[in-house]
């Protein structure tokens, strides 16, 4: 059996496969609002932050999974896992002083985690990828490379405000005796690894790429990108190391406290998204994926390892090997939940019934899709924007917002340069009829669904297995399949529709933001 985590947003959750009988032996979660109210944290962050700073608190992270080994630990036999892996919330990071390594290397199982490891704590709280709080950090990193063309030709990305290099040069500035006493910086995904390993891991290509410090070339830290964010950086980061890679052994704690076998390996860590990659069955190019998670995200395996010119969209390693795109969405499942809240709907509003109300194209009606800042295209939007009345009924309302979500995909994925062949949903949204025909209808691209609907946690299942010598090809063909009947063709007869639509979209995007779209 192999065992993956996926520590997001919300929620901690867990999968265990069995790749013997290609089945899933076991699914637990752990909401983060619902089962640990005492953070205050109902939506996985801490509300109220102010200039754009957006933090969870670490040890709400620890606490969980406790409860989550708990938890699978009453459901399954944990004596038979041999490997386990993990994947988190890109991005976020978490900070440390020495004494941690020497923590993670005597846990004792007689105490809580959470007890034995929140003092190494060098800051409380923990940036996350919704944070926007640094624009002048992403400038100034910007400026000492020369310019963002070369910031994003060593790291695939231009320096972008939630990634962890720009946040870590707030820290330094704003608490640089706190930044002093840290002697590790860890990713939400690497920092989970690290417990479970019962010392300090590497961070793997996929999520490290999210850093603004990774070197796409050498797959090392870059000097010039670690000099321009903080003073003594390469030292509090951990080394950098191919996905695929064994770690060690586990902690001791948990084969005490939770009956996990002894002799069961760790592997490196990775993103979400590069998670995701594999869990939906994507690591070759042509398929791409869309999560409709707490944000939307776009990605798929690269070809060529080619970048934004408008510098929104991001290239990651992809934990088979290569590379991948990403785009990710602010505004996800955010702006859903706020448009379905604002006029008192439920999702029914938003299935295919409901959607027939109204024909494709809306009429010529188009919203720019942002309840609050958005990352692609970034701006600080307040508010959607119409070119129809605010009080328009409620079909009119909830078809612009799903056609601008998709359109501004579409829009921002071009750079690409390739089209999906096909398209795989993952995400809570993903299960909604209604949208996922919009998307096919689109991307004039075939939708698949999958019976398991966190691909983060079964692709972190599915690395594990990788790791210890399972072939992958044959891991994804048994686990990554569509559930039947949950394709989606597209409409051929709406291509024209929506490439109106798009246009439109683009004239409005562009009228609002002053920003054109290359
Ligand atoms: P994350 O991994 O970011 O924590 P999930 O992938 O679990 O998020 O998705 C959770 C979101 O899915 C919820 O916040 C909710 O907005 C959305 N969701 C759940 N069911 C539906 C539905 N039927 N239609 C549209 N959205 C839905
Ligand atoms: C990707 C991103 C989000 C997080 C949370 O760049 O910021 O998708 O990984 O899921």
């Amino acid at each position: 059996m192999f065992l993956g985590l996926d520590s997001s947003t919300q929620s901690l959750s867990a999968l265990v496969i069995d790749p013997a009988s290609g089945s899933v032996v076991a699914e637990e979660s752990v909401n983060f609002g619902a089962d640990l109210p005492a953070y205050d944290s109902p939506s996985g962050f801490i509300p109220g932050g102010t200039n754009g700073e957006v933090h969870a608190d670490p040890r709400m992270w620890i606490e969980a999974l406790d409860l989550l080994f708990s938890r699978l630990a009453e459901k399954a036999d944990l004596s038979t896992i041999e490997a386990v892996a993990c994947s988190g919330q890109q991005h976020g990071s978490v900070y440390l002083d020495a004494s941690f390594a020497d923590r993670l290397a005597t846990l004792d199982p007689a105490t809580p985690l959470v007890d034995q490891l929140a003092p190494a704590l060098t800051r409380d709280t923990s940036p996350i990828w919704m944070d926007t709080s640094t624009g002048d950090e992403c400038r100034r990193i910007a400026d000492a490379l020369g310019g963002d063309a070369e910031v994003c030709r060593r790291s695939g990305s231009v320096a972008t405000e939630r990634f962890t290099g720009p946040q870590i040069r707030r820290f330094f500035k704003h608490d640089g005796e706190a930044y002093g006493r840290t002697a590790v910086i860890h990713l939400v995904s690497s920092f989970i690894g690290s417990i479970l390993a019962g010392r300090n891991i590497a961070i793997d290509h996929g999520d490290g790429a999210g850093m603004n410090l990774l070197d796409l070339k050498s797959l090392d830290w870059d000097d010039a990108l670690l000099e321009a964010t903080a003073p003594g950086l390469r030292a509090k980061l951990p080394a950098t190391g191919a996905s695929a890679t064994v770690a060690g052994g586990i902690s001791g704690y948990f084969p005490s406290k939770y009956g996990i076998s002894g002799s069961c390996q760790v592997v490196l860590s990775t993103g979400d998204n590069p998670s995701s990659l594999v869990g939906m069955g994507a690591t070759r190019p042509g398929t791409f994926v869309i999560s409709l998670g707490t944000s939307d995200t776009f990605f798929a395996a690269m070809s060529e390892p080619v970048t934004d010119p408008n510098g929104f969209g991001h290239v990651f390693g992809n934990p088979a090997g290569g590379f991948m795109s990403l785009i990710c969405f602010r505004n996800g499942s955010l702006a859903r939940e706020a448009l379905r809240d604002a006029l008192g709907l439920g999702w029914d509003d938003f299935d295919r019934g409901a959607l027939a109300q109204t024909p494709a194209g809306n009429e010529g009606r188009v919203m720019l899709p942002f309840f609050g800042p958005e990352i692609t295209p970034r701006h600080d939007f307040e508010g959607p924007v119409r070119n129809f009345p605010d009080d328009a009924p409620a079909p009119v309302q909830v078809r612009a917002l799903l056609e601008g979500q998709f359109l501004n995909m579409k829009l921002h994925s071009q750079w690409l340069g390739e089209s999906p062949e096909l398209i795989r949903l993952t995400g809570g949204a993903s299960q909604n009829d209604g949208i996922a025909g919009l998307i096919a209808d689109i991307f004039q691209a075939p939708v698949e669904r999958f019976a398991v609907a966190n691909g983060a946690a079964l692709g972190a299942a599915i690395r594990a297995a990788h790791a210890c010598g399972h072939d992958l090809e044959p891991l994804t063909t048994a686990f990554c399949q569509p559930a039947p009947d949950s394709r989606i063709d597209p409409d051929a007869g709406l291509a024209s529709v929506y490439e109106s639509a798009l246009s439109r979209y683009k004239t409005l995007l562009t009228s609002t933001t002053g920003a054109p779209v290359a």
